[in-house]
């Protein structure tokens, strides 16, 4: 019986586009996880490890802080989350193949599109960090509104001239009478680990996992 103490804790998303693929991989690692519906853990009932099952955006701070030793995010949640240098940087251990998008941005369908045309205008996000940088880096000034959903909706709206978002199949921006222009971030899921110190037990554990779900994401490429 191990203490809750040296169990391991690993942050994944609750539900959402991660969720199930998250944990299919740790089945796919051989680790069994006895869950129910509601709950906001899960414990591993082979190996000691408890999963913390919560939104994706609090998952790089969970694992910055050190409250979970490792974590399943996206990249561009990570990369955001990096930005901010009041964040604890975490480890990135691998990447895991799955939750591919990119972070781009969109124009009007109909718009003759090149970068300059951004200056002076408003561009909406959830990103705000990462479009931030990107327009710092292209000498572009423009301002930049955060949304926290239905971004592509913006320009409909009036809030915005143009999008910074994730896009996948691009299906939700041509709906919107959007086409996405230019990529800032290419993104995949990734396995990330803690900077604090988790004792030298509990970093055997972390390695042990790590291997298993480099063994299964070897198998798979
Ligand atoms: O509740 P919680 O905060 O955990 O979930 P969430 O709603 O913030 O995230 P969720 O579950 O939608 O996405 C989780 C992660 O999946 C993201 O952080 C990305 O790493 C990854 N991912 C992969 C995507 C997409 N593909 C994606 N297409 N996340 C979001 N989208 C959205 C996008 O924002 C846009 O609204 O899907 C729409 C575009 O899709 P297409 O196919 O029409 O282009
Ligand atoms: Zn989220």
């Amino acid at each position: 019986m191990t203490t809750t103490l040296t169990r391991l804790r690993m942050a994944t998303q609750k539900s959402g586009r991660l969720a199930e693929a998250s944990e299919r991989l740790l089945k796919d690692a051989g680790i069994k996880i006895r869950s129910s519906k509601g709950q906001l853990t899960a414990r591993a009932t082979n190996f000691p490890l408890d999963l913390m099952l919560v939104r994706d955006d609090d998952i790089p701070t969970l694992v910055g802080d050190g409250v979970c030793d490792l974590g399943i995010v996206g990249q561009n949640v990570l990369e955001e989350y990096r930005l901010d240098p009041a964040n604890e940087d975490v480890d990135v251990l691998c990447r895991l193949g799955f939750g591919g998008c990119s972070l781009r941005f969109a124009a009007p369908a109909d718009e003759a599109f090149e970068l300059a045309n951004l200056e002076g205008t408003r561009i909406a996000t959830s990103y705000p960090l990462l479009t931030r940088k990107f327009l710092e880096d292209n000498g572009i000034q423009a301002e930049v509104v955060t949304m926290h959903g239905a971004v592509e909706l913006a320009p409909r709206l009036g809030i915005a001239d143009y999008v910074c978002d994730l896009v996948s199949t691009g299906q939700t921006l041509e709906a919107n009478g959007l086409k996405p222009v230019h990529t800032i971030l290419e993104s995949e899921s990734v396995l990330i680990r803690t900077r604090a110190d988790i004792g030298s037990e509990k970093s055997d554990r972390a390695d042990a996992l790590t291997t298993r779900i480099d063994g299964v994401i070897a198998t798979a490429e």
